[in-house]
């Protein structure tokens, strides 16, 4: 199985058996389609644009290797733009699993990447430089660490990082692994693990990085890290921005009983572990201090055991989407499209149930949704004739 194993307890793997018996796609008006039927990733996990007024879009192999194209069904290859695969430990939930563009790429050939390594267990956040015509060439030498941090297991790593609407660098961390989150890293304010962080990459006052001056803990005194911009996460694997309101959409994988979507507001704590998603997790009874943010939607076992996260989507190809927030299950092959209103979800639709297995959700720069399948394609959405 090429499944993406690791982010699924081993205990609660789904019956394969049970996929082709029951897809939903038909009765519910729609299928996936091949994006891309020239090319083929191995293990994507990522795809993503610069903002730089060209037609190119880039997915990020787990191995380590990013690959660009011309963002067209018929394009008919796919050329490696960095290859750091020397540097990354993939196996498992690890490998390169983040990729973000400065705002001003077009000018400073900037860009940012989050890789696993071993020898020893850590997590890199590292900018590289692209130059030449077109900024199509990368110099590996150009690697700038901006973050380092230590990881005590190899799963739960997070690894999403995205520029916000305010230019500043987001970047999610899983609660360090194994399960229960038995060293409390998520809701320990001086950990790195188990948070959503923001840092300035225009700024300098913590190296190659600066800390925006009103992230929640900025200056503090307490010892807690000022990166931080949200915890009590377990493992936000994926998060987004809607880009025409600016809300931050986070799936979090949950441990035994549900999956979760958070909207994440600075300085919010969203719970784990002394909560899975509403139920209190540890400790098992009044385990709620007062101040923990609900997740605006979780499901239970029988729907999947491992949440990927999505995009709202601003697209023009399916009017009857636009404004919904479009996520999946990487194990149930679930897609759903879920409506909220002022915070509040109003509905969560189905819209499909694949056979593959959906590891990430892209945009283009037209804001067409794109659904990695960890098997190899990239998918869209279409209706059903
Ligand atoms: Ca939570």
């Amino acid at each position: 199985m090429s499944l993406f194993t690791a982010l699924i307890p081993s205990s609660d793997r789904p019956d394969q058996t049970r996929h082709k018996s029951d897809l939903a796609g038909k009765a519910n008006g729609w299928r996936l389609e091949n994006a891309f039927p020239n090319l083929r990733f191995r293990r994507p996990v990522e795809f993503t644009y610069a903002d730089e007024g060209s037609n190119r879009v880039f997915v990020l192999e787990q191995e380590g290797r990013i690959r660009v194209f011309d963002n067209s069904a018929t394009a008919k290859t796919a050329a490696v733009f960095l290859d750091v695969q020397k540097k990354v430990s993939s196996e498992g939930e690890m490998g390169l699993l983040g990729l973000a563009f400065h705002p001003d790429f077009r000018r400073n050939g900037f860009f940012y990447i989050y890789y696993t390594k071993r020898n020893p267990l850590e997590s890199v956040i590292a900018r590289y430089q692209a130059t030449g015509p077109n900024r199509a060439t990368v110099d590996p030498a150009t690697e700038t660490v901006l973050v380092r941090f230590a990881q005590p297991y190899d799963n739960h790593n997070g690894g999403k990082i995205a520029f916000g609407p305010d230019g500043l660098l987001y970047i999610s961390t899983g609660d360090g692994g194994a399960w229960g989150d038995q060293h409390n890293n998520a809701q320990n304010r001086a950990a790195w693990l188990g948070k959503i962080l923001r840092i300035d990459v225009n700024k300098t006052d913590k190296g190659a990085y600066g800390i925006p001056a009103d992230n929640p803990f900025a200056g503090n005194r307490e010892g807690y890290r000022e990166e931080i911009f949200a915890y009590g996460l377990r493992n936000p694997w994926r998060f987004s921005f809607d880009r025409q309101t600016g809300q931050l959409w986070a799936g979090d994988v949950g441990q035994n009983e549900f999956e979760e979507i958070d909207i994440i507001t600075k300085g919010g704590n969203y719970g784990w572990r002394l909560k899975e998603a509403g139920r209190c997790y540890n400790p098992r009874n009044d385990c709620d201090p007062g101040g923990l943010i609900e997740p605006i939607h979780h499901y239970p076992r029988q729907d999947g055991t491992s949440i990927t996260g999505g995009v709202v989507y601003r697209g023009s190809r399916h009017s009857g989407l636009r404004g919904k927030y479009l996520y999946a299950d990487f194990a149930s092959g679930r897609i759903w499209a879920l409506t909220a209103e002022k915070g509040q979800k109003t509905d969560n639709q189905l819209l499909l149930k694949t056979d593959g297995a959906i590891s990430a959700f892209g945009e283009d720069s037209a804001g067409e949704v794109y659904l990695l399948d960890h098997n190899g394609t990239i998918q869209r959405l279409a209706t059903v004739n």
